[in-house]
């Protein structure tokens, strides 16, 4: 019987969650987590109910993600800036019984609860978007997690010893299944900085470093705005590790990460679906540009269009589309046997839709993407359809065409073309989307143009709008 988080068995003394000046103890989120047992429990919610959490900024958020993952619930994270119909389409897709917020969480704790063991039962449902349509859930198994934390810990030499510091939003695997889960896996500890700036960040990471080791999970928009305000953030230097994941980090902010903060980052990647699947290591080579080797217990290798093997000396010199296959791979997206299978062949392997060259030493440099229609702003995947149709549903937009355009902050920013049947500012269709979406896929810009650029066969062709 194993447990996902193992001290459960004997609770210790030492800190494991922390936001502010807040901190709990093993022993006394091992109580905490009665607490909310015993309140899911007096809903009606028993272990194996799906629930839903609020993702607010407070220690009680943290400790109603620990506790769902410990008991044996399904969780769904939700965004509280989701838009109306995203919030709609959460509910109605992932049917949470209970939604919990900070507020139902009490850190007295009550009652006995017995922790679950890994069973490979789904235990996190998370929403993700694709090219077209609304985001689909991906059914994420405890098995997938402790298996994916496992390699990370094997990777960066992940121990009890470290804290994790972040900034990063909890509906996503980056800031919840690898801060929060693995911190407590290993028996360590997370320090939530729940809203991000270089100086609380870099604050949060001296501290953290002078009670022991601290270690940093950013995505490359953190680590560039770090890079601009180094003077604010010198306590980055502190940390153990700087990891950098959910995006490209460009080899020049790589090389001026080392140079202000004394230390090269440590690049993953991965995808909601997948979990990791790559990483340089905390002992090896971290080379710019590079997302490092396959972890170890994955497999991975490079097709082409038809979806046939490459051979390594066209992985080197040509690249392809990245698949992989292990235990770490997601059980499919909820619902959706149709989404699954065109991502998911009946080996195992999912098609990760992105395009690398393997090196002969077997180092993976990502070199794009197979859709223009997925884009990655902030850090955050978003998909083209979903804001173009989001635009449409203004009363004086006739067509939108939606892309990701290189922007030194965000990686890609949102940019949308519209034509219009009357006229309307473009601030206005920001703000609609804004109203109507989670707020970070609005665009950040909207041209105006007479018509959008078609082919022969009427289809919109998103790579002639890149110049215009
Ligand atoms: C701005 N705001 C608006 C509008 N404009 N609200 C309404 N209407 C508008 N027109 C508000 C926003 O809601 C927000 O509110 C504030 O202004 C700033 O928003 P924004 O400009 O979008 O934020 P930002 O400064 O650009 O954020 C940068 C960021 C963020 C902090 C780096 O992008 C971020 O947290 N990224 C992390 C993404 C992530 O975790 N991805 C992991 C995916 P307020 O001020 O109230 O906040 S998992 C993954 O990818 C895989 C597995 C992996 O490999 O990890
Ligand atoms: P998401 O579905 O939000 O988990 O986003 C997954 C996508 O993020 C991947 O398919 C990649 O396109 C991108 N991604 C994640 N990590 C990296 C990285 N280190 N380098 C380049 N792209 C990355």
């Amino acid at each position: 019987m194993e447990l996902l988080f193992p001290w459960l068995a004997a609770p210790s003394e030492r800190a494991c969650v922390r936001l502010g000046e807040r901190a709990l103890t093993q022993r006394q989120l091992a109580a905490a987590i009665g607490g909310v047992v015993a309140t899911l429990r007096a809903r009606g919610a028993e272990p194996g109910a799906r629930i839903g959490v609020w993702t607010k900024p407070a220690l009680e958020t943290l400790v109603c993600f620990a506790a769902l993952a410990a008991a044996g619930y399904v969780i769904v994270p939700m965004d509280p800036k989701l838009g109306e119909a995203e919030r709609a389409h959460v509910e109605v897709t992932a049917k949470p019984a209970v939604i919990l917020g900070p507020e139902d969480v009490s850190l007295e704790g009550a009652g006995a609860w017995t922790p679950v063991p890994i069973r490979g039962e789904t235990a996190l449902l998370l929403f993700t978007s694709g090219t077209t349509g609304a985001p689909k859930a991906a059914a994420i198994t405890d098995r997938n997690i402790a298996a994916n934390l496992d390699m990370l810990a094997d990777a960066w030499a992940w121990t009890g010893d470290d804290t994790v510091v972040h900034a990063l939003p909890l509906f996503h695997v980056h800031g919840l299944v690898l801060g929060l889960f693995g911190a407590l896996r290993r028996g360590g500890a997370l320090r939530w900085v729940p809203r991000f700036s270089p100086a609380d960040l870099a604050a949060a990471v001296a501290e953290e470093a002078s009670r022991g080791s601290a270690i940093v999970f950013a995505v490359p928009t953190m680590y560039h705005r770090l890079c601009e305000a180094a003077d604010q953030a010198a306590g980055l230097a502190a940390a153990r590790l700087l990891v950098s994941g959910s995006a490209p980090l460009r080899a020049d902010e790589h090389r001026t990460i080392e140079r202000l903060f004394g230390q090269a980052p440590v690049e993953r990647y991965g995808l909601t679906e997948t979990l990791i699947n790559c990483s340089t290591r905390g002992d090896g080579d971290r080379r710019a540009g590079s997302v490092g080797r396959p972890l170890r217990g994955v497999e991975l290798r490079l097709v082409d269009d038809a979806r046939v093997p490459l051979s390594t000396a066209e992985a080197r010199d040509l690249g392809g589309e990245i698949c992989v296959r292990g235990p770490h791979v997601f059980a499919g997206y909820l619902d959706r046997p149709d989404a699954t299978s065109a991502v998911m062949d009946a080996e195992g392997w999912f098609y990760t839709g992105d395009v690398a060259t393997i090196s002969d030493d077997g180092f993976v440099t990502i070199i794009g993407r197979r859709s223009t229609d997925i884009i990655k702003c902030g850090g955050f995947k978003v998909g083209a359809g979903e804001i173009e149709a989001c635009l449409c549903e203004h009363p004086a937009v006739a067509e939108a065409a939606v892309i990701g355009a290189p922007d030194p902050d965000l990686g890609e920013r949102i940019l949308a073309f519209v034509v219009t049947r009357s006229p309307v500012e473009p601030g206005v269709l920001v703000d609609h989307v804004a109203a109507r979406l989670s707020p970070h896929k609005r665009p950040r810009e909207v041209k105006i143009l007479e018509a959008l650029p078609r082919n022969a066969m009427g289809k919109i062709v998103k790579t002639a709008l890149r110049g215009a």
